[in-house]
């Protein structure tokens, strides 16, 4: 599905729809939704760290940055055989689409041949491949995507207006930069933010309003809900109010139709409610595994229970191309 064509979106319409009352929002998002999409499907996409630890950023809210102290332990890139074998796992467990991220400011072009040889393996598996290893160079971005990398994954975090209290070591236009080296390279955005970084109503506007007038918007849009990390600078943030989450998913939803919406990071400490809520006001995707890339996720038995009392089936696999043409072949 292509998400080309899309209209420019004013702040001020978008303001106008993030403050609409409550159940004219979520009608107005869900109406939006069953144009595009079977309402009862969720995509499933699983994650794995594949190095941890001693990143050289300062992002405030994260647990692998060499600036604060979480306790946490760096280590190497994994092996691929190691990766291809976790991806098997998640594929075993209904997962569609494999993310891998790392630690990284950058990858370094001595680690490209183990990074391209992870994509061609999860590839061919019959899994939609995904990455997220900071910033992008044009020719990483297309080295990648002759691996058969399907979506990057490079958040904008916040509005521009407040990235700069979240983040010093790099700025929105470095993170603009990689999202169209990627789009360049013909491989598929996913690209959203944090919620509840001591930002205003206005910055979660402003992100998406940024978000959708990208020259194409992003195909999948993960929408986090900070997990408070001892000793880092957003350990003690307050906590946004669900319906205030929900209601930016409903914008996320209205603003760009197409897009795949992940109800990401924070699913643990929401209730089954909010988190009905979120799948009501437009988000279909989620990641699934007891594990983001360092922090705890719902246990796959968890989510089963919750799916079956609100009647959710996961979304089909999409037919890889290469399984497709081997498949067409025959
Ligand atoms: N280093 C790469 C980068 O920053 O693009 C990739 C990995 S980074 C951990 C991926 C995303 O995870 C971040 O952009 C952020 O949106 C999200 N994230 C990290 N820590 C989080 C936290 N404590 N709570 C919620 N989301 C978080
Ligand atoms: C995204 O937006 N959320 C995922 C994925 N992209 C890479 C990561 C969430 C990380 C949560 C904190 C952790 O596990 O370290
Ligand atoms: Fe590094 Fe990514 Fe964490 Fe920022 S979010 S510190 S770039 S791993």
């Amino acid at each position: 599905m292509s998400n080309t064509a899309a209209k420019t979106w004013a702040r001020d319409a978008a303001q106008a729809l993030y403050d609409l009352p409550f159940n004219d929002l979520i009608f107005r998002a869900q109406s939006v939704h069953r144009e595009h999409f079977d309402p009862n499907r969720i995509q499933k996409s699983q994650l794995l760290s594949i190095k941890t630890g001693g990143c050289p950023e300062d992002c405030g809210y994260c647990s692998q940055s060499a600036h604060h102290s979480t306790g946490l332990s760096a280590s190497k890139l994994i092996e691929v055989e190691r990766v291809l074998a976790e991806a098997h796992r998640a594929k075993e467990a209904g997962s569609t689409r494999y993310c891998m991220g790392a630690a990284w400011r950058n990858p370094k072009q001595r680690d490209m041949a183990a990074l391209t040889a992870m994509v061609a393996g999860v590839k061919s598996m019959g899994m939609e491949t995904c990455m997220t290893l900071g910033m992008l160079s044009p020719e990483q971005a297309l080295e990648l995507k002759r691996a058969g990398l399907d979506y990057y994954n490079h958040n904008l975090d916040t509005s521009e207006r407040h990235y700069s209290e979240i983040i010093t070591t790099r700025t929105y236009a470095d993170r603009l930069d990689t999202l169209a080296n990627v789009r360049d390279a013909g491989v598929k955005i996913c690209s959203g933010g944090i919620l509840g970084m001591g930002e205003e109503a206005q910055d979660r506007i402003d992100m998406l309003v940024t978000l959708a007038n990208l020259p194409e918007p992003p195909e999948s849009m993960p929408i986090n809900m900070l997990i408070p990390i001892e000793g880092t600078p957003l350990a003690d943030a307050e906590p946004i109010e669900p319906l205030d989450f929900v209601r930016t998913i409903a914008l996320a939803r209205i603003m760009m139709p197409q897009s795949h919406v992940r109800l990401s990071a924070g699913r643990t400490e929401m209730s089954d409610e909010t988190q009905a809520l979120c799948f009501l006001a437009g988000a279909n995707s989620i990641f699934s595994g007891d594990t983001l890339l360092t922090t705890d996720n719902p246990e796959d038995d968890v989510d089963a229970v919750l799916f079956r009392k609100l009647g959710l089936k996961p979304e089909e696999p999409v037919m890889q191309e290469a399984v497709a043409s081997h498949v067409a072949a025959e």
